[in-house]
């Protein structure tokens, strides 16, 4: 019986069908997709922490609206996202409670910090950048919730590197003293953009059984090296250098070579031990506590309208 609908559920993903929160699907499948989404979504909702901090002091008032509304997007993202997963059976209250608790994970980069107002512009084109490649493939992925709201996100997240590379124009073709605070922005976001796509293949764990049912389409590794050719001779046209001696395009391959961020550091800063990784969680248990009585009154009004209440 399981065998059977095991095979008919592969065969479904083989002829490029998508996989509806209706339909049958193996449990594993459910529990990989529910870990991705959910991480994805903290990962938003922890996203905003670095450029939001930028809000206030951003150069122009142009460039303050424009930093508002991504940074809004990405809460956007977030509530897309945690609505995507409640369709796997799991509430947001359960996926919320596993982050603040330390169980669910949120992408490594957002625990570096942002010194300088570069910082915001080489995430918008960096890791932003980094970000719309992973999800273009995800957005090929087989359940249907996912992939289309990868879809809307890489819409808007296009726009998100339209502003960073904007912003990164502006800086690396400034007056000396910019162009400064730039390359430097760019030696603290080059490796963190290159660990955003996760371990190397070798260490990759989850890897074999989210290509098997394509929840991912690409390898952690084939993705980066595609973030690395599009992204390394952009910021090499406009003068700036990337921190890595072993970078080159090879003509023989097409690609570019280039280094491997130092994967103990990226082991280490997911445990908890990164620049900002206390200051991140304690944000979102502030945020949290402080939200405690919209939750309450809405959980007071819903039931108030259950029971009959006409107000
Ligand atoms: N950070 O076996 P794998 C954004 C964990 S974009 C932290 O290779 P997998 C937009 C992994 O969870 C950023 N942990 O895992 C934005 C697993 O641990 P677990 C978010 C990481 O799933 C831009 C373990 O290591 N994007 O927010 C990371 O095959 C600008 C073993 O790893 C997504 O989440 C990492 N980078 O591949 C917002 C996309 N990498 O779960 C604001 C969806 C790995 O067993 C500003 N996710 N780990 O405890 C994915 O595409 C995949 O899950 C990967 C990892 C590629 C992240």
């Amino acid at each position: 019986e399981y065998e059977a609908r095991l095979a008919e559920f592969e065969a479904r993903i083989a002829r490029g069908e998508k996989i509806e929160p209706t339909d049958w699907m193996p449990e594993e499948y459910r529990r990989q997709l529910i870990r991705m989404i959910s991480q994805h979504a903290h990962s938003e909702i922890v996203g905003m922490l670095p450029e939001g901090k930028w809000i206030p002091h951003a150069p122009t008032l142009r460039r303050k609206l424009i930093l508002i509304a991504k940074v809004q997007d990405e809460g956007g993202h977030g509530q897309l996202l945690y609505r995507a997963a409640e369709t796997l059976g799991i509430s947001r209250e359960e996926m919320i409670e596993a982050f603040l608790a330390g169980k669910a994970k949120y992408s490594v980069v957002f625990n570096y910090p942002t010194p300088t107002w570069a910082d915001v512009a080489a995430i918008g084109l960096l890791i932003d950048g980094a970000a719309v490649v992973n999800q273009l493939m995800l957005a090929q992925g087989s359940y249907g919730p996912y992939a289309r709201a990868m879809k809307r996100i890489c819409y808007e997240e296009s726009f998100h590197i339209k502003q960073g590379y904007d912003a990164f124009v502006a800086l690396a073709t400034g007056t000396p003293a910019q162009r400064r605070m730039m390359q430097e922005a760019v030696n603290r976001w080059w490796y963190p953009a290159l660990m955003l796509f996760g371990p190397p293949d070798r260490d990759s764990v989850h890897t074999p059984t989210l290509l098997r049912w394509r929840i991912k389409t690409k390898t952690n590794d084939q993705l980066r090296q595609e973030f690395v050719d599009q992204y390394a001779p952009m910021v090499l046209r406009l003068g700036l250098t990337i921190p890595d001696p072993n970078l080159r395009y090879d003509p023989e391959t097409g690609h570019w070579r280039f280094s491997e961020p130092d994967w103990e550091e990226f082991w280490r800063v997911i445990k908890g031990d990164g620049p900002c990784n206390a200051e991140r969680m304690a944000a979102r248990r502030r945020a949290h506590e402080e939200g405690r009585w919209v939750r309450e009154a809405l959980a007071a009004k819903a039931a108030q309208r259950t029971n009959g209440g006409s107000n």
